[in-house]
């Protein structure tokens, strides 16, 4: 079984970071370790929330990892909320770049995927300012993937933020050039929208060239956490086997259904959306479900 780590905040309530990576990670048939990086009661968008830091516990866990010889077949970055979380993640990645088959003992190396949380809908969240931004451009030229949605891009690159309907397809390629400057791999903008109805991804190779794209149906109300969702359903189809651009549009169709599930729901949540009742969606999505046990579909 492939396994992955990811290193992001758990918010005890809220459907985002490790509340929402693990279960859709596991439910995909790959161990999900965490390293939390701190514990809120609540995501920051709600007020009153009581914030733990546990950036010491960092070094000492990972070390731990080390002496027992774990590698990991991806590490997940998604919510950080310090320069020294930066540092130590920088230096984690280094340690854990490589991954080992166990039957083998061939080394390969782990996939770096990057979610540059910071912001959404033109403004940085609670606590992030722009030298946080400006480091974690840094950080970015680690990664084989960054997923970033159009406020995060425009803050990791000091450019304007552009509404929806402010841009056009070939403003995005531009975006998605200058992102790869950053020295990432593959640059993935999230939330992309072209016209009211439809909403997906662009992304750019690095290497090849070459960009691609993915557009589902937009449903205009805001949702929280649906990044998050995104990225993890990428991160677990890529471990599925699923090329990157496969692995985005599953992510992009899974997190659809989330919304859709929650507007469904009579009691729908206000603070997240019920990607819970969607995992056979995706299951089914990236063919899983007959294969495990108990999949009658
Ligand atoms: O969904 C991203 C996220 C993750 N973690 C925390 C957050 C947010 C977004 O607001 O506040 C703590």
């Amino acid at each position: 079984m492939k396994r992955i780590v990811t290193i992001q905040d758990i918010s005890c309530v809220g459907k985002c970071s490790l509340t929402v990576a693990l279960p859709i990670i596991s439910a995909m048939g790959v161990e999900a370790g965490v390293l939390p990086t701190a514990v809120l009661s609540t995501h920051t968008a709600i007020e009153g929330f009581t914030f733990h830091d546990l950036t010491r516990e960092i070094p000492p866990i990972s070390e731990h990892w080390q002496k027992l010889g774990f590698t990991f077949d991806a590490v997940y970055t998604g919510y950080l909320g310090s320069f020294e979380q930066l540092e130590l993640c920088t230096e984690f990645i280094r340690t854990f770049r490589m991954s080992r088959d166990p039957l083998t003992g061939n080394e390969y190396p782990a996939c770096v995927f990057v979610d540059p949380v910071m912001g959404d809908h033109g403004r940085l969240y609670s606590g992030f300012t722009t030298d946080f931004v400006r480091e974690m451009g840094r950080f970015c030229a680690l990664a084989d993937v960054i997923v970033p949605n159009m406020t995060e891009a425009s803050y990791l690159l000091g450019i304007d933020y552009l509404k929806d309907g402010e841009y056009d397809e070939a403003y995005v390629r531009d975006v998605l050039r200058r992102l790869c400057g950053l020295g990432v791999r593959n640059a993935v903008l999230t939330g992309v929208s072209f016209s009211p109805e439809n909403v997906g991804f662009m992304g750019l190779n690095a290497e090849s060239g070459e960009f691609f794209s993915y557009f589902t149906e937009k449903i205009p109300n805001v949702f929280h956490g649906t990044g998050d969702i995104f990225a993890s359903t990428a991160v677990g189809a890529l471990m599925n086997e699923f090329s990157l651009e496969d692995s985005l549009a599953a992510a992009a169709d899974y997190t659809l259904e989330c919304i859709r599930e929650t507007l469904r729901d009579p009691v729908g949540c206000e603070y997240g959306v019920n990607f819970e009742t969607a995992i056979p969606y995706l299951l089914r999505r990236i063919g899983k479900l007959n294969e495990m046990s108990g999949g009658k579909e």
